[in-house]
């Protein structure tokens, strides 16, 4: 069910995948240029960089956070931390641009409270992927997750609560923001490996409660 409203001058409109989850078309495009230079200078701070799994793996997407928490792994399992492990420091500090634009979107998916305080940020060469996962790290599952697609193209997979269940593939493109909370918070996702366009990069910002 397609849902069309005009605002502000930028038309957006909302598309609902499965109950509590939403993409807000376009929601993030008129921030896109602000955002990726925010990108930009908090990874000269906390460099992006490729993690290992527990499994060993190295990760093909790079990564980065901000925010009081950052996902991090390594072959001692997933989990939140304050510091980077690259550089010892504090994750920087999340910029005002980034949380008001997470709580905007939660608000406007129905998660009026959604209060971040974690940024995943991550960066997809041409060729990356991420395969079928659950984010289940964090403490509160009430809690949506927040997500804003800058940069190249994706598809996105958009499955069910077992690995094995089918899934969708949803097209995201810059300035895409999608929440996900309530009963779809647990669903399996994965984004298919990035093709060659016209920028070097996709970059994802996923906003969680962590903590
Ligand atoms: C659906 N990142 O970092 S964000 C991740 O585009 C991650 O970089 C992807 O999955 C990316 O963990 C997708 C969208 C997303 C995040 C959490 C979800 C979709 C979700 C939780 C449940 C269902
Ligand atoms: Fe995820």
């Amino acid at each position: 069910m397609d849902d069309l409203f005009a605002h502000k001058g930028t038309p957006r409109w909302t598309q609902t995948l499965a109950p509590g989850a939403v993409v807000l078309r376009g929601f993030a495009a008129e921030s896109a240029p602000a955002l990726m230079q925010m990108i930009d200078q908090l990874t000269r701070v906390a460099p992006f960089r490729q993690m290992t799994t527990p499994g060993g793996f190295v990760m093909s997407a790079a990564m980065s956070n901000c925010g009081s928490l950052g996902w991090v792994t390594d072959v001692q399992g997933y989990r939140y931390a304050r510091h980077d492990p690259l550089t010892g420091l504090p994750w920087p500090a999340m910029p005002l641009l980034f949380a008001q634009l997470a709580q905007q979107a939660a608000y406007e998916a129905g998660f009026p409270d959604f209060v971040a305080d974690a940024c995943l940020m991550n960066r997809y060469a041409v060729g990356s992927r991420m395969s079928l996962h659950q984010d289940k790290n964090e403490r509160d599952f009430s809690q949506p997750i927040v997500s804003v697609s800058l940069g190249l193209p994706a598809i996105f997979q958009f499955g069910g609560m077992q690995r094995s269940d089918a899934v969708q593939r949803i097209p995201l493109t810059q300035g895409d923001v999608l929440v996900w909370g309530g009963p779809s918070r647990l669903r399996f996702h994965g984004v298919q490996a990035i093709k060659a366009g016209t920028e070097d990069y996709r970059f994802n910002l996923t906003f969680r409660k962590a903590g």
